[in-house]
C-alpha cells in the first residue's frame, strides 16, 4: 500500500545511498510522528547528538515515537517543561518509545546521557504556548541552556 508514510520511507532510503551517515527522514502519517535520535545532525554532521526533528508540532492526541536510529540515546520529558496534567516519560536507552500527547502545550524533552551537551528538543501540541513562561524559568546545564533558549525563540516564530 502506498501511503504517505511509505513514500517518505522510500525517499529517505534512496537519499541514504552513498552518504556516510544513514539519515532516514522522520516519518509521519498525520497522527503518528517519528523523532530520530542521532549521533550527528542530518545535513550538518558537525553537530553531534540531536533529535530530528528538534521541534515537532503536532495535533492534540497524536503519538510520537522516539526512534533509536543511532545507539546511546533516549528521550525523557524534562521536569517543569511539560503542560500541567500531562504525563512524564523516560525512555530506556536504545529502545523506541511511543508517547501519546493528549494535553496541549509545549513539551521539553532531553536525552539523559547528552543533556548537558545540548541534545534536547521541543514538541508543541495543539498550538498552545501557554506554558512557555514557566518553561523559560527552568535552568539547564552546559549547552542545553543555549539550545533550549534558541528552540524556545524558534517556537514563537
Ligand atoms: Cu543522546
Amino acid at each position: 500500500m502506498l501511503t504517505r508514510r511509505n513514500v517518505l520511507i522510500s525517499m529517505s532510503a534512496l537519499a541514504g545511498v552513498g552518504s556516510a551517515l544513514a539519515c532516514p527522514a522522520p516519518s509521519t502519517d498525520g497522527q503518528s510522528h517519528g523523532v530520530l535520535m542521532l549521533n550527528a545532525a542530518c545535513g550538518d554532521p558537525k553537530t553531534p547528538n540531536v533529535f530530528e526533528p528538534t521541534i515537532l508540532r503536532i495535533n492534540i492526541g497524536d503519538r510520537v515515537t522516539f526512534l533509536p536510529t543511532h545507539a546511546g540515546h533516549n528521550s525523557a520529558s524534562k521536569r517543569g517543561m511539560i503542560p500541567e496534567g500531562a504525563t512524564h516519560w523516560n525512555g530506556a536507552i536504545d529502545e523506541p518509545l511511543t508517547v501519546e500527547l493528549t494535553v496541549p502545550g509545549i513539551y521539553g524533552h532531553i536525552c539523559v546521557p547528552h543533556y548537558e551537551w545540548g541534545m534536547v528538543g521541543l514538541i508543541v501540541v495543539g498550538n498552545d504556548l501557554s506554558n512557555l513562561k514557566s518553561i523559560k524559568k527552568i535552568r539547564h546545564p552546559g549547552d542545553a541552556r543555549k539550545v533550549f533558549r534558541n528552540l524556545l525563540k524558534e517556537v514563537l516564530l
